[in-house]
């Protein structure tokens, strides 16, 4: 068992590696942790099921634990983070352990679990187990179920948990929630939900309203141009890796102020559970678009025998944009029109990586913009306008997208067809249903660490 400092020293890690970076973490190594629980390993000795396929949060780290007798003890660290939503549109949102969403937090049926909470806010905060059927004290209802947590506080939660389904967590405070503050909490059935999923996906849906020339979301408004996955819009958003004819699951979480009908394509799905645990068989209908509501989970199932890279997405068109309209100003939209003139797909035919740009073509605000079109650009603008305050408004890929293939390169991207990044806004991803081959080429590249430059190389085309 690892010491009580070790405990602390990955939470650190975990923590301090998701600013500014990717923060995914290894699900390899999650389940190297997972196995060294004594109650995981009794369980299966007990059941003589395996274990439960773990749930992966692309882009979200999973939170460590150690035991403390039979206690699952978890650390929960409210704190003011930065995030990326797409390349070079960072924003300060608050979060848990360096990332938004929270990191995700895994159980087993049964298990005793304590969650330390330190609160690094300037403000009060609380803790919610959203849906847990946990005594009344530990519910997290500030100022009725407990005093709300100072600054630099601390509250110590612990529970016996006998439910079993997709479960989240999320501050009690509505402004600190559409700040960022929500995690994914999975409690895995003793036996597994049977048919068995060979994948396990889990996707939180957020919103934010960056304005332009902002950094810090406006949480009172009513209005968002920031739709995320898991903290992430499209194309920075993971794609969910699958191999063909795998039985996958897919456990949608919502916390924001819209509903989302959340489109599969390619597919047919079923619902087999929502917020409140696993559904009746005899309720399993044929889908393939999902409306989840604010406050609600709901787990798809499907198999996955429809090869191909598919969108799943939320099929509101405000949630497929990015920044939308808000603020664009002719000037913006002058040059995307011009850089298109001629070239109906913008990028397509430029999609070496990162090209050099043109003596004075314009540099637009964040790396993001600098992309394989500049070369294509006129310069319409001063040479310095990249540093003069309120330029460019904040037309960040609005009109026809800028490819930043480039900017988005990672293992699960590999393979993609150029100029793909062009077309992935807001709540978009994809599920990427592969052969077994670049489905094991993928996993291996994954297993790379970053600095490893063929682990984010790209390539034009499936097995290429
Ligand atoms: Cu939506």
């Amino acid at each position: 068992m690892r010491s009580r400092r070790d405990f602390m020293t990955s939470i650190l890690t975990i923590g301090a590696g998701a600013i500014g970076s990717r923060a995914v973490a290894s699900p390899q190594a999650f389940a190297q942790n997972a196995g060294h629980s004594h109650s995981a390993s009794r369980q299966v000795r007990e059941s003589h099921s395996p274990p439960p396929v773990l749930v992966e949060t692309p882009d979200v780290p999973q939170l460590p634990w150690r035991m403390d007798g039979n206690v699952k003890e978890f650390h929960l660290v409210a704190e003011v983070i930065k995030r990326e939503l797409a390349p070079g549109r960072e924003v300060n949102l608050w979060g848990y352990n360096g990332s938004v969403p929270g990191p995700t937090i895994q159980v087993n049926q049964g298990d005793r679990v304590r969650i330390i909470v330190d609160n690094h806010l300037p403000e009060i905060t609380s803790m919610h187990w959203h849906g847990f059927e946990i005594p009344h004290d530990m519910d997290g209802a500030p100022g009725t179920s407990q005093k709300p947590i100072p600054p630099r506080g601390r509250f110590i939660y612990e529970f016996t948990l006998h439910q079993t389904g997709t479960f989240f967590y999320h501050s009690h405070m509505a402004m600190q929630e559409m700040m960022g503050m929500i995690g994914t909490f999975i409690m895995h059935p003793r036996k597994p939900y049977q048919p068995r999923v060979d994948k396990d996906f889990a996707i939180v849906m957020q919103e934010f309203s960056v304005l332009p020339n902002n950094l810090v979301p406006n949480s009172m408004s009513m209005e968002f141009n920031w739709l995320t996955f898991n903290g992430k819009s499209g194309p920075a958003t993971t794609p969910l890796i699958v191999r063909l004819n795998d039985r996958v699951r897919i456990r949608l979480i919502n916390l924001g102020m819209d509903h989302h009908p959340i489109h599969l394509h390619g597919h047919t799905f079923v619902v087999t559970g929502t917020e409140g645990g696993r559904q009746p068989v005899t309720t399993w209908g044929p889908k393939n678009t999902v409306l989840v509501g604010v406050a609600e989970a709901c787990d798809i199932e499907f198999v996955a025998n429809n090869p191909g890279d598919w969108m799943v997405h939320c099929h509101l068109p405000h949630h497929m944009m990015n920044a939308m309209a808000s603020g664009v100003g002719p000037m913006t939209r002058n040059l995307m029109t011009r850089n298109s003139a001629g070239n109906s797909m913008p990028g397509m035919q430029h999609n070496q990586a990162q090209p050099p740009a043109a003596p004075n073509a314009p540099t637009l605000q964040g790396h993001g913009m600098q992309s394989a079109d500049a070369d294509q650009m006129q310069p319409e603008i001063a040479n310095n306008a990249n540093s003069v305050p309120g330029f460019p408004q904040d037309a960040y890929m609005e009109g026809p997208m800028m490819n930043v293939d480039s900017l988005v390169q990672k293992p699960e991207n590999y393979g993609l067809p150029r100029g793909w990044s062009q077309f992935m806004q807001g709540m978009m991803t994809f599920v990427r249903v592969l052969p077994p081959d670049l489905y094991d080429r993928i996993m291996a590249m994954r297993r790379r660490p970053p600095s490893d430059p063929d682990s984010t190389r790209s390539h034009s085309n499936h097995g290429a």
